[in-house]
């Protein structure tokens, strides 16, 4: 029976359209998703959108729409932009569906039954692009340390989580488990902000309509956040399926943006075990992708849309700049410039010039057909050595790691063809020496188009076809599939086309 594994990426607001920010995290899920099930674990896949609260209700009223129609909307451009990127999504939640208000307001009675949230005043300042609450301390100079603009002060009558309560609770999960949140300075960072003590959190509005009534006092909504994090239970059945949830629950990853660590390792276990829930097994919060050194965002006017560079590098080329380019951890810079660079070295040069010449001496000396010789030379060992990297680092979701991994492989390949020269060998009329050689290369292809089909699967389906194989990549199963001696001799070779033909800078 196949292992459950369950990843999300967050649920992005609707007031904004999908940016390659958002593409950053989806596209690496994306890849840890393909991973696991090309291991053969059942997963689901969750993305979705978050369609509540103060900023899209502004935002659907600057548009002069209902926020329905504006969630609508925009929900649709994250679905269109997930396809065009080949992502792979189970399920595509929307807080607004039927499914999400059952599970969210049958959560909230059980944590209100449970004695975790109290009726209070509330007087603070609060950041509407954030939908979060925020001490003078914490501000800088009056302005939101995350969007620097002003806060507005909002006095309400809100209902209180008691996120004080789950203080020692906290510390003592993540001692217990010091891999839930990673990278490990972002465990310290939420360590550090626990131990700074923990206040309760309003978790109810009065001020808007646009949410989900609370089940016991309907004049208020929940709050965005409260709601939005919910999600990632309704998407696998709670309250609706419990069979269903007992299988995915708790979550493998969440994956998010450092933007929000703080909601998803503090405020969000501590409501999972409000509701007698388990944590997250692991948060892992990515940095962000800057331009020109700056976050992306829509009042800085400096974003990039994933549609725009499709269009120049293609699927393939675009999500392998995401995965490869900066390690999945810390902020990078995105510029065209190094997406050229990385475009033309990594997929051009290396991927694709290696199967163009070994496709090309195939049919040249082989008569295009796969041979029954293996010279059994140094990529015999090489290979399984690639995949025992990769899954070390997909384990650790260094994606970066794993694909460096792969392109050691591919230049391990590209190596030993100038070392053993099959054209000399050819020419020199050693038949057999010709197919041996040949024939490790084209085994190595075909690992190469396995392995890297979670990252590229549109160029890794081509060349697993222009090998004569059957099926798709993502017929095979890991690790078995990972063996020498799976390219079937006799097959039909198929030179085609540049894989990924070089860009002009
Ligand atoms: O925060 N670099 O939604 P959101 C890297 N609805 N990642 C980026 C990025 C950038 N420049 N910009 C955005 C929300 N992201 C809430 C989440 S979850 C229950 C609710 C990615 O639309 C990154 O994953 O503001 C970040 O955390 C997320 O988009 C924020 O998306």
């Amino acid at each position: 029976m196949s292992a459950p594994f369950y990843i999300t990426t967050p649920i992005y607001y609707v007031n904004d359209v999908p940016h390659i920010g958002h593409a950053y995290t989806t596209v690496a899920a994306d890849f840890v998703a393909r991973w696991r099930r090309l291991h053969g674990d059942d997963v689901v896949f969750l993305t979705g959108t978050d369609e509540h609260g103060l900023k899209v209700q502004r935002s659907a009223e600057a548009q002069g729409v209902t926020p329905r129609e504006w969630a609508d909307r925009t929900a649709q451009r994250f679905v269109e932009a997930w396809r065009g990127l080949d992502i792979s999504n189970d399920d595509f939640i929307r807080t607004t569906e039927p499914r999400h208000y059952h599970a969210v307001q049958q959560f909230l009675q059980t944590v209100y039954d449970n004695g975790f949230i109290e009726l209070g005043t509330y007087e603070g300042l609060y950041c509407v692009p954030c939908e979060a609450y925020y001490t003078e301390e914490e501000l800088n100079d009056g302005r939101c340390p995350i969007h620097d603009r002003p806060v507005d002060h909002v006095t309400e009558e809100n209902y209180f989580f008691r996120l004080s309560a789950f203080e020692d609770r906290l510390l003592e999960h993540y001692t217990k488990h010091p891999d839930a949140v990673q990278p490990e300075s972002r465990r310290n960072e939420v360590l550090g902000f626990i131990r700074q003590g923990l206040r309760d959190f309003s978790m109810s509005r009065t001020s808007i309509d646009w949410g989900i009534p609370l089940p016991w006092d309907s004049s208020h909504v929940t709050y965005v956040w409260f709601d939005a994090l919910f999600n990632y239970c309704t998407a696998v059945g709670y309250g609706a399926d419990p069979a269903r949830f007992e299988r995915y629950w708790p979550v493998n990853y969440h994956l998010v943006g450092k933007d929000i660590l703080r909601f998803h390792a503090v405020y969000w276990p501590a409501m999972l075990m409000a509701g007698g829930l388990e944590p997250p097994q692991c948060v892992f919060a990515h940095g962000w992708l800057l331009v020109g050194g700056e976050k992306m965002s829509k009042t800085r006017l400096n974003q990039i849309f994933p549609a725009d560079l499709v269009a120049d590098f293609g699927v393939d080329g675009v999500r392998y700049h995401f995965l490869a380019d900066q390690r999945f951890g810390p902020d990078g810079d995105f510029s065209y410039e190094s997406m050229v660079a990385r475009y033309n070295a990594d997929l051009a040069n290396n991927f694709g010039n290696l199967a163009s010449r070994v496709l090309n001496m195939a049919v040249s000396y082989l008569g295009g057909t796969v041979p029954e010789e293996r010279a059994n030379g140094p990529l015999a060992a090489a290979v399984p050595r690639a995949y025992e990297a990769m899954v070390g680092a997909m384990a650790d979701l260094d994606l970066a790691g794993a694909l460096a991994a792969l392109w050691e492989l591919i230049r391990n390949a590209n190596a030993y063809i100038e070392a053993s020269e099959p054209w000399k060998l050819y020419k020199a009329g050693e038949t057999e020496a010709v197919a041996g050689v040949l024939g490790d290369c084209l085994e190595t292809l075909r690992a190469v188009a396995l392995l890297a089909s979670p990252a590229i699967p549109r160029a890794s389906a081509d060349l697993w076809r222009r090998l004569g194989l059957d099926g798709s990549p993502e017929s095979e199963r890991l690790p078995d599939a990972i063996n020498i001696g799976r390219l079937p001799a006799g097959r039909s070779l198929v030179k085609g086309d540049s894989l990924f033909p070089r860009k002009d800078a």
